[in-house]
């Protein structure tokens, strides 16, 4: 923070990425990678067989939505957080204050987790030798979804004795292939860059109807039970969710919730359901389910 560009734009979300097409605007990586999936076929990773759709939903719900990304940030260096603005900036998140010495004293625990995940990995799906989760000829949706906290961590400094290319050799082979990969297609055709200002510009040029997409549907057995045209708001249920984005339900689906943001731009902004928690305005969140 701040995020002057997003703000610009009407998007009160604060956690990166976002993806916009057009007026539409996508929170949450989980839903991006759906929707470039659905909207460039052509490109897609994901598989099309249903046991290993469950596999990459798994994935996904392990290590994005659950405890995995909670885990490997306790392995963040405690000097980041002799910066006050960064300490500052930090408090709260994903339950901890952040003080330099309750990280210290919480890492040998995110370690042991760690650790427990290379292994999983090692002895497990990576133990036969295989180049990618799936056995697909170049990494798959499947590996996305798993590799990015490990190779996250592996940039933290973690005890060689605990975890280490040494102790886990098939995990950092996959990682090295996975980062060669990367290399690979950086050279595919390059993006081109844009200004926020360019952004909003463009985003104002496109902008039609303020009515909803003819496609918009409001489930109406949604166990929420919320009517079309309600003002809501929705925001993330684990951390920053001071940060929320109201406007009127235009469609709500089993994962997906999208409103009509009314800011400078009539944004669609649309955020997947679990990991986000959607109530009228006004109205406190009811606590859902039990906390991890
Ligand atoms: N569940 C979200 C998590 C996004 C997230 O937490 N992103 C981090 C960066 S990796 C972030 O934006 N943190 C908030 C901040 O630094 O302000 C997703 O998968 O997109």
């Amino acid at each position: 923070m701040p995020r002057p560009d997003l703000e610009k734009l009407g998007v009160k979300y604060r956690r990166i990425p976002v993806l916009a097409i057009g007026r539409d605007v996508y929170l949450d990586t989980r839903l991006i990678l759906r929707k470039l999936e659905e909207k460039f076929p052509n490109g897609k990773l994901g598989s099309d067989k249903p046991e290993q759709q469950f596999i990459e939903r798994l994935l996904e719900r392990y290590m994005v939505e659950g405890p995995v990304f909670q885990e490997a940030a306790g392995l963040v260096p405690s000097a980041f957080l002799k910066d006050p603005i960064f300490a500052k900036d930090r408090k709260g998140f994903l339950g901890r204050d952040w003080t330099p010495e309750e990280m210290d004293e919480g890492r040998p625990e995110c370690l042991v987790f760690i650790r427990n995940l290379f292994d999983l990995l090692e002895t497990t799906i990576l133990a036969d030798g295989r180049q990618w989760v799936l056995e697909t000829e170049r990494p798959s949706l499947a590996d996305l979804q798993a590799i990015w906290p490990v190779d996250w961590v592996t940039s933290l400094k973690m005890p060689s004795h605990v975890v280490s290319e040494e102790q886990f050799p098939k995990v950092y082979a996959w990682i090295s292939r996975f980062r060669a990969a990367l290399k690979d297609a950086d050279s595919a055709p390059t993006a081109v860059p844009m200004t926020g200002d360019e952004a909003f510009s463009y985003i104002k040029s496109i902008q039609g109807s303020k009515e909803p997409n003819p496609e918009d549907a409001v489930d109406e057995d949604d166990p929420q039970d919320f009517e079309r045209g309600t003002l809501v708001e929705i925001y993330p249920s684990d951390w920053g969710s001071e940060h929320r984005d109201a406007g009127r339900l235009v469609a709500l689906a089993r994962d997906e919730v999208t409103i009509m943001a009314a800011g400078a731009l009539d944004l669609r902004i649309h955020a997947p359901r679990t990991g986000f928690k959607m109530t009228a305005v006004g109205k406190a969140a009811a606590t859902g389910g039990t906390k991890l």
